[in-house]
């Protein structure tokens, strides 16, 4: 023990194991819950460190206590502020995520503003019946200034006292999926006005409720806002948008105490594809809009295929959204929340691909990955052509 500790290693592990130490006693003492354990757990890391430089000897027991710091440092990044009374806005909650949402965080005691875009609408009516009276409802259509304006003072009324604790700016549409080249112009301003400006006017009106409270912002974004990916030119553009401007905010909000977070989900089931009458409309405009050379290129049935990817998206997707709402919910309540959430299957990969790859190899992984059968007329080989037939 003692050549150990007079060793240079022995001392760092001493000095790791001590830090390791005070993390915990500093966590323990703040939390609520352990007061009793405080004792307990600040000898733990200290025994632990005892024993590995004992029996590991002091290089691999100092691996071993770094290991161990490093763990409790991302298990204390997860570590949770109490509920108490904290006061959340939430954009689009008449379906999918951001009702989900609003029913979660209802549930867990926060005081729940649910905007949406159709007060009578299902939705609304279904959160109004389930939900407890901390829930209150707002009118708000996120492209719409006169309601932002409106939802603003009707917030700001209520929660004089406690101040709003967070936004999480959910509201979004996908617009159709399809080639870039043949998206109407149309459906670029729809995607950057609902998911871009929408979300940037929501924020900048109730960021000063949040400077008072010190609280938190949350972006949805999309996996599709941080990589290129096919079909989402519009959709995609306007969510990486939103994210650079989350992370510009991010970086300026710190100094008023301000957290940002940014969530990247993969597919989830909701109704963000929308339903078979919203893409006859859609096709049709697309079609409309289109110079007769590149309908000619693309051919009808490879223009008419493009509808058939909306129906068999659900089947891609996971229908249970535990994953985003507990994402969300690190985002309102860590103590020290992370930057970025990737939840959902397949969400964290070709991010990391983009990020450390060359690009040419994220091409090919993702036309690897998202392998589509149709070609457009004007690229098909005499060969491909009776393999279709
Ligand atoms: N589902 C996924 O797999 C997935 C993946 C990545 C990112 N996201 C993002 O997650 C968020 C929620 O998506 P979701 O899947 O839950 O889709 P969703 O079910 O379509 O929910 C979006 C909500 O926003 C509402 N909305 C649309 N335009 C609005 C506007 N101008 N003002 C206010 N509300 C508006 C919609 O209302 P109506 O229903 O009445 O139109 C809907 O309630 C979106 O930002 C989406 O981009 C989802
Ligand atoms: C915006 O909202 C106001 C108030 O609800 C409404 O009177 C107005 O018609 C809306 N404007 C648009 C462009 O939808
Ligand atoms: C990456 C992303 O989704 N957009 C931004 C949202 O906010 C986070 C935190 O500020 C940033 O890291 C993202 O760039």
């Amino acid at each position: 023990m003692d050549a150990l500790a007079g060793s240079p290693l022995g001392w760092l592990c001493v000095g790791i194991t001590a830090l390791f130490g005070v993390t915990i006693l500093c966590r323990a003492k703040r939390s609520l819950a352990g007061k009793a354990n405080v004792l307990a757990w600040s000898l733990l890391p200290v025994l632990l460190g005892l024993l590995c430089m004992a029996t590991l000897g002091a290089g691999r027991g100092l691996v071993a206590c770094a290991a161990c710091l490093i763990s409790s440092m991302y298990l204390g990044s997860r570590e949770l502020l109490p509920v108490g009374d904290k006061a959340v806005l939430i954009t689009g909650s008449d379906t999918g995520i951001g009702h989900a949402l609003a029913k979660y965080l209802d549930n867990l005691g926060f005081v729940v503003f649910a905007g949406v875009l159709n007060k009578d609408g299902p939705g609304a009516e279904e959160l109004r019946r389930t939900c407890s009276r901390r829930l209150s409802l707002l009118q708000l259509d996120i492209t719409n200034a006169t309601q932002v304006q409106e939802a603003y003072l009707k917030v700001s009324k209520k929660v004089q006292n406690t101040g709003l604790w967070g936004v999480v700016n959910n509201a979004g549409i996908l617009g159709f999926p399809a080639d870039g080249e043949l998206l109407p112009m149309n459906t670029y301003r729809q995607c950057m006005e609902v998911n871009f400006f929408g979300a940037v006017e929501v924020s900048k009106t109730f960021l000063p409720l949040l400077r008072k409270s010190r609280g938190r912002l949350v972006n949805m974004s999309s996996m599709a806002g941080g990589i290129p990916l096919p079909r989402y030119a519009a959709y995609g553009a306007s969510k990486a948008a939103l994210s650079m401007f989350s992370g510009v905010m991010r970086q300026e909000l710190s100094k008023w105490g301000i957290k940002v977070a940014a969530i990247h989900p993969s597919g989830f089931r909701t109704g963000i594809q929308g339903t078979s009458d919203l893409w006859d409309k859609q096709e049709k405009e697309l079609l409309e809009n289109l110079p007769v050379d590149t309908r000619q290129a693309y051919g009808e049935d490879y223009l008419l295929g493009l509808k058939s990817y909306l129906p068999r998206m659900p089947t891609y997707c996971d229908a249970n959204l535990s994953p985003v709402l507990s994402a969300i919910l690190q985002a309102l309540l860590a103590k020290r929340p992370r930057g970025l959430y990737t939840p959902g299957k397949g969400a964290y990969m070709p991010l990391c691909i983009f990020c450390y790859f060359p690009l040419w190899f994220y091409d090919f992984f993702i036309r690897k990955m998202l392998s589509t059968d149709s070609v457009p007329r004007a690229l098909r080989t005499p060969e491909a052509e009776s393999k279709n037939l």
